[in-house]
């Protein structure tokens, strides 16, 4: 196996705007020392390494933003500029041929990245996570669009007055959560009538992570034209992956995430990935960037025989 003569284009995204710690906007070049280059070739694929966008400094920014509904969205308007470009570089990636790997930055990029993805064509979205990511600007605990891009993908209603980030680009049955330890009661509530395909811990451990993310993959690419790799990095148990800003115990362990990324490898239909929420200043000896280019060479088709 080796990659299936991909090419990947890589696109950093380094923002720091959708939570509250600092440091997330060095993701990119953390996983880029952690050597993914190096990973990425060991796969098989071919790469091509754009750079970072643009994002200026958080604190060059005034972050207060409210909807018109009086929603609270911190760093809304940077995080739409960062999106829109971001959303334009994904388009053509898969206009061009190249399958797009998003660096983050934390995971509000998203809304940018699947916007891109979604443009052109029917995709589903798999989503690890230990986090539903279906909060509003209404909803949110914390203010944080890291905690949103999820509702934003999906239109929910709450995020209806902010139009760039509510038009639907994902359809719920074609969305797959695996991993989720932390949910707010608004988010449990929007799973609840939802035909969203949420995936818990507890599952998981019933069932084995091989068994949901089989599942996960068939509800992705169902009637869709493949799917979009959403991976941040607190899904996996943070003795694995300290450089997070919200780890949460009880996460997946090391040998299953890569038997998960695998299973994505085989399966064939992912369209495009992103890692986000890697903060360097968090971690420890870069281990958590390093965990991101292992697992993202193996949803590439990385093998050992
Ligand atoms: N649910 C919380 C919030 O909305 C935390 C979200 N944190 C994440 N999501 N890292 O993946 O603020
Ligand atoms: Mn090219
Ligand atoms: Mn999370
Ligand atoms: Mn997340």
């Amino acid at each position: 196996f080796d990659g299936d003569g991909r090419s990947v284009r890589v696109i950093g995204a380094p923002t720091d705007y959708g939570q509250d710690r600092r440091g997330v906007d060095m993701g990119p070049s953390a996983i880029r020392y952690g050597g993914l280059s190096d990973g990425l070739a060991e796969a098989g694929v071919a790469t091509e390494d754009t750079g970072d966008l643009l994002v200026p400094r958080a604190e060059e920014r005034d972050p207060d933003y409210r909807t018109p509904s009086e929603g609270k969205a911190r760093f809304l308007r940077e995080t739409e500029d960062v999106c829109s470009r971001l959303a334009s570089e994904v388009r053509e990636s898969l206009a061009d041929g190249h399958t797009p790997l998003v660096l983050g930055g934390d995971h509000s990029i998203a809304i940018g990245t699947v916007s891109g993805a979604a443009a052109e064509a029917d995709v589903g979205a798999v989503w690890f996570d230990a986090h539903g990511d279906l909060n509003t600007p209404t909803t949110t605990p914390s203010g944080n669009v890291h905690g949103m891009p999820l509702a934003a993908l999906l239109g929910v209603r709450e995020w209806e007055d902010v139009d760039w980030a509510n038009a639907p680009r994902l359809a719920p049955e074609n969305v797959a959560i695996v991993g989720l330890r932390s949910l707010d009661d608004a988010e449990r509530e929007i799973l609840r009538d939802s035909p969203i395909s949420a995936y818990t811990m507890s599952e998981i451990d019933d069932r084995s992570l091989a068994d949901v993310v089989e599942d996960a993959l068939a509800v992705a690419s169902d009637g869709t034209e493949g799917y979009h790799v959403s991976l941040d990095l607190d899904w996996l148990d943070p003795t694995i992956a300290p450089g997070v800003g919200t780890p949460v115990r009880g996460g997946v362990d090391y040998r299953e995430a890569h038997h998960a990324m695998e299973q994505v490898a085989e399966d064939g239909g992912m369209r495009s990935m992103e890692l986000v929420e890697v903060n360097p200043t968090l971690d420890q000896h870069n281990e958590t960037a390093e965990l991101a280019v292992e697992l993202a060479a193996s949803a590439f088709g990385k093998r050992i025989l």
